[in-house]
C-alpha cells in the first residue's frame, strides 16, 4: 500500500502553524464545494459568476492580509495557502482572487489615503465591489515603462488619456487602479483611482480567449477621463508602485500553479490506478511511475520554496528576485505536469470532464502574466550578474 504522506513527502503540513493549517483546509473544503461543481459549465461557456466574488468576501478570502477595514489580517503564508486551494479549482478564480487581494486592495491599503481606504477597501473585502489592476498596453507588456496612458493636470485634478489592455474583470469592474504618466511630473507614473460610470471611460471585453475562459478579460478605455485630484494614490510614486503589487500577487501565484499542478498530479495517479492495459494499471509501469515521481518532486520542491519565501515575507526578509525565482519556476513547473498528466490521460486527457486540459491551458496564461518566464528569468539574471539584458 502507497505511503499515508505520498501527497506531501517532506510534510509541508508539519510546517504550518495550527491557525494556517485550519485556513488551508476551510479554503479547500470551500473551494471544492463551491467552485469545483461549477466550473466546467463555467469554463465551457466562458462565463464568470460575480457571485463568486462575494462568497469570496464571506469567507475573508479577499485582502486577507490587511489589517481592518473588514479583512482578517492573517500572514502571507496563509495568502499563498489560499490561492493553492484556489487555484486547484482553475487558475482563473485565483486571477479574480489575487488581482483583488494583491493588485487593487494592496496598493490602496499601502498607498491610500485614509479616505480611500475607508471608501474602499471594506466593499472590496465583502466582494460588493469588484476591482481591476490596469498597468499593462497594448504597446507596453512585458515593458511598462514605455505606456502611453498619461495624466494631464486640469482645474480639479486630472483627465486621464489611454487604453489598458488584457485586464482581468475590468468588464465587470466597479473600480480600477489604473497606472498613468502624469504631465505634471515629468512624466512620473502614478497610480489613480477611477470607477464605473465616469465620462469616458470604457471597457470593452476581449472575446477568443482559449486559456482562462472562467475569468473576464478586457480592455480599459480611458477618453479624456475626468479624475478628482483626490483619487491618486499619494503614497507612492514611479514604476515601483505597480511592482510592489506585483511582488505579493507573483508570490500568491507561486502556491496558486502548484495547486494546479497537485490538481493534474493527484489526477493522474488515480488514472493509473484505475486504467489497465496490456492486462496491469497503467500505473505499474515504469514510464508512468518515472512521471509521477517528477510530478511529486517539482510540487513537493515548489511548494516548500513558496513557504520559504512566504516566511521570509511575513518576516519583511523578502527580495523581489526571490519571489521571480519561484514565480518562474513553479509556474514552468506546472504548466509541464499539466501537459505532462494530459498525455497520461491519453484521449480521454482531452475532455473537459477530466479538467487536466482546462488546467494546462490556463497555465499557458499563468506562465505568461505577472511577468513572462523569461522576464523573469532575466530579472533573475540581472540580480546575479548586476548587468541588465532587458534591452
Ligand atoms: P527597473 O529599472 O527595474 O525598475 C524601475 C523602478 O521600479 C523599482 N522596482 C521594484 N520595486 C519593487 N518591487 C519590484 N519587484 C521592483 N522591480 C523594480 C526599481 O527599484 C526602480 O525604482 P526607482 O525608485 O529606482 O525608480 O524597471 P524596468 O523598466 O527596467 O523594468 C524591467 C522589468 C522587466 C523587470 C519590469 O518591467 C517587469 O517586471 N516587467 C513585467 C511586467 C509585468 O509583470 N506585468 C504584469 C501586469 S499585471 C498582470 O499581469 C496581472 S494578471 C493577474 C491575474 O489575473 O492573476
Ligand atoms: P510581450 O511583452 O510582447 O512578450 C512577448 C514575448 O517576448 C514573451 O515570450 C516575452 O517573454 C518575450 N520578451 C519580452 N521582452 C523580452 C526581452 N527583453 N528579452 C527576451 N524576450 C522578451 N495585465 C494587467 O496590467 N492587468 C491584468 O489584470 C492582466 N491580466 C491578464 C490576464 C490575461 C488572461 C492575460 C493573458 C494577460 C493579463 N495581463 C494583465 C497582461 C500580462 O501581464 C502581459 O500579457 C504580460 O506582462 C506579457 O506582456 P505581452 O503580452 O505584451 O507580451
Amino acid at each position: 500500500s502507497p505511503l499515508t504522506n505520498w501527497d506531501d513527502l517532506l510534510l509541508l503540513n508539519e510546517q504550518l502553524s495550527d491557525e494556517e493549517r485550519m485556513i488551508s483546509e476551510s479554503a479547500r473544503a470551500f473551494c471544492q464545494e463551491n467552485l469545483q461543481p461549477g466550473i466546467l459549465q463555467a469554463n465551457r461557456n466562458g462565463t464568470f459568476d460575480r457571485d463568486i466574488m462575494r462568497r469570496f468576501g464571506e469567507m475573508g478570502m479577499l485582502g486577507a492580509t490587511i489589517e481592518g477595514y473588514g479583512c482578517p489580517g492573517v500572514n502571507y503564508v496563509t495568502y499563498g495557502l489560499i490561492a493553492r486551494e484556489v487555484e486547484r479549482v482553475d487558475s482563473g478564480y485565483r486571477s479574480a482572487m489575487s488581482v483583488q487581494s494583491s493588485l487593487v486592495m494592496h496598493p490602496i491599503n499601502a498607498f491610500g489615503s485614509p479616505a480611500q481606504k475607508e471608501k474602499y477597501l471594506p466593499k472590496l473585502a465583502s466582494g460588493e465591489w469588484v476591482g481591476c489592476f490596469g498597468l499593462t498596453e497594448p504597446d507596453a507588456g512585458s515593458d511598462p515603462a514605455s505606456m502611453k496612458t498619461r495624466a494631464n493636470t486640469v482645474d480639479g485634478g486630472y483627465q486621464l488619456s489611454g487604453s489598458k489592455m488584457w485586464i482581468t474583470n475590468s468588464p465587470i469592474a466597479d473600480v480600477f487602479v489604473v497606472w498613468a504618466k502624469c504631465s505634471d511630473e515629468n512624466d512620473a507614473i502614478r497610480g489613480f483611482i477611477l470607477e464605473r460610470g465616469m465620462d469616458g471611460l470604457s471597457t470593452p471585453a476581449i472575446e477568443g480567449k482559449l486559456s482562462l475562459k472562467a475569468s473576464v478579460t478586457g480592455e480599459i478605455v480611458m477618453d479624456e477621463v475626468f479624475v478628482p485630484a483626490e483619487s491618486r494614490l499619494e503614497g507612492v510614486h514611479g514604476l515601483k508602485g505597480p511592482f510592489s503589487c506585483l511582488n505579493m500577487a507573483r508570490y500568491g501565484i507561486s502556491w496558486g500553479a502548484m495547486g494546479a499542478a497537485e490538481f493534474c498530479w493527484h489526477a493522474a495517479r488515480q488514472y493509473g490506478l484505475d486504467r489497465h492495459q496490456f492486462g496491469r494499471p497503467l500505473a505499474q509501469t515504469q514510464l508512468f511511475q518515472t512521471k509521477l515521481a517528477d510530478m511529486q518532486t517539482e510540487i513537493t520542491l515548489g511548494l516548500q520554496a513558496s513557504l520559504r519565501v512566504g516566511r521570509l515575507i511575513d518576516n519583511r526578509q523578502f527580495d523581489p528576485a526571490m519571489i521571480s525565482l519561484v514565480k518562474r519556476n513553479n509556474c514552468a513547473k506546472a504548466l509541464d505536469i499539466a501537459r505532462k498528466s494530459r498525455d497520461m490521460h491519453g484521449g480521454n486527457g482531452i475532455a473537459d470532464e477530466y479538467h487536466i486540459m482546462r488546467h494546462m491551458v490556463n497555465l499557458e496564461t499563468v506562465n505568461t502574466y505577472e511577468g513572462t518566464y523569461d522576464v523573469h528569468g532575466l530579472i533573475l539574471g540581472r540580480a546575479q550578474t548586476g548587468l541588465q539584458a532587458f534591452f
